[in-house]
């Protein structure tokens, strides 16, 4: 059985003393407000990690992830963080390949398969993001576009690490810009995606990988978008800031 999973990716957001807040709030909601509906998982930046990890020790349902990692294992790379530095400090997803890094950063899909290589080498599960630009999507090429993303980044990986792995569809044209895919595009998207998964890791694998929408999801669209079969949860952004919301985000399933 898949798993429902709702994370916050907090971006370059948040003192530590706010983030710090934020996490209490949540942990204080979702303990009376989650009924092991869904996996919590809170993306907070680099220096937080630590100190959040204290805050939602014990807690069956809340998890902690980061947002990148580097593609090499250690070394001279001034500023980067490395998986097993991260598996250092108790975390254990990492968010790969998130449209921003991939556009500010020029990340390609070789550095994300090296990044999804070192974060399972490190016991970290990987949330691999895909999604299209507004130019691919108006092509009408987007779901091979997105395959090719899925497949030069992931499917070198054997039967058991693919099942480590959660994806993520992101449209690049509605992160941030608060445009919503409609229902009926996200799910058009994941299922095709499953179907994708399914042609090299079979039906078995497939139903069980868990496929998040991201890209302005909010209490107001949340439950129409996770209400379709082949949406398994959200990677939330700008929602992720506010307590309220993004617990009533986790509350639509
Ligand atoms: C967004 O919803 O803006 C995101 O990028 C989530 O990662």
């Amino acid at each position: 059985m898949r798993q429902h999973i709702v994370a916050g990716n907090w971006k370059m957001n948040n003192s530590l003393n706010e983030g710090l807040k934020l996490t209490t709030e949540i942990m204080n909601m979702v303990a009376d407000e989650v009924r092991g509906n869904a996996k919590v998982i809170l993306a907070p930046p680099f220096i937080h990690l630590t100190q959040v990890k204290s805050l939602i020790k014990g807690a069956k349902n809340v998890h902690l992830s980061a947002q990148n990692c580097n593609h090499n294992p250690s070394g001279a790379f001034t500023g980067e963080v490395s998986a097993s530095m991260l598996n250092s400090v108790g975390v254990e997803y990492v968010i790969i390949g998130h449209s921003e890094r991939r556009e500010y950063f020029n990340e390609t899909n070789a550095q994300l398969a090296a990044k999804v290589n070192l974060a399972l080498e490190n016991n970290l599960l990987p949330i691999f993001c895909c999604g299209e630009s507004l130019e691919i999507r108006e092509s009408g090429n987007f779901i091979d576009f997105i395959c090719n993303q899925i497949k030069e980044s992931l499917f070198h990986l054997s039967e058991e690490q693919f099942q480590k792995v959660v994806i993520a569809y992101e449209p690049i044209w509605a992160i941030g810009t608060g445009k919503t895919a409609s229902s009926e595009q996200a799910q058009e998207v994941h299922a095709a995606i499953r179907k994708f998964i399914a042609s090299k890791y079979g039906a078995n694998v497939a139903d069980d990988t868990s496929i998040l929408y991201g890209g302005s999801c909010k209490p107001s669209n949340a439950k129409e978008l996770f209400a379709c079969a082949d949406v398994d949860g959200g990677l939330i952004g700008g929602a992720s800031l506010k307590s309220r919301d993004f617990v009533d985000i986790v509350k639509s399933f």
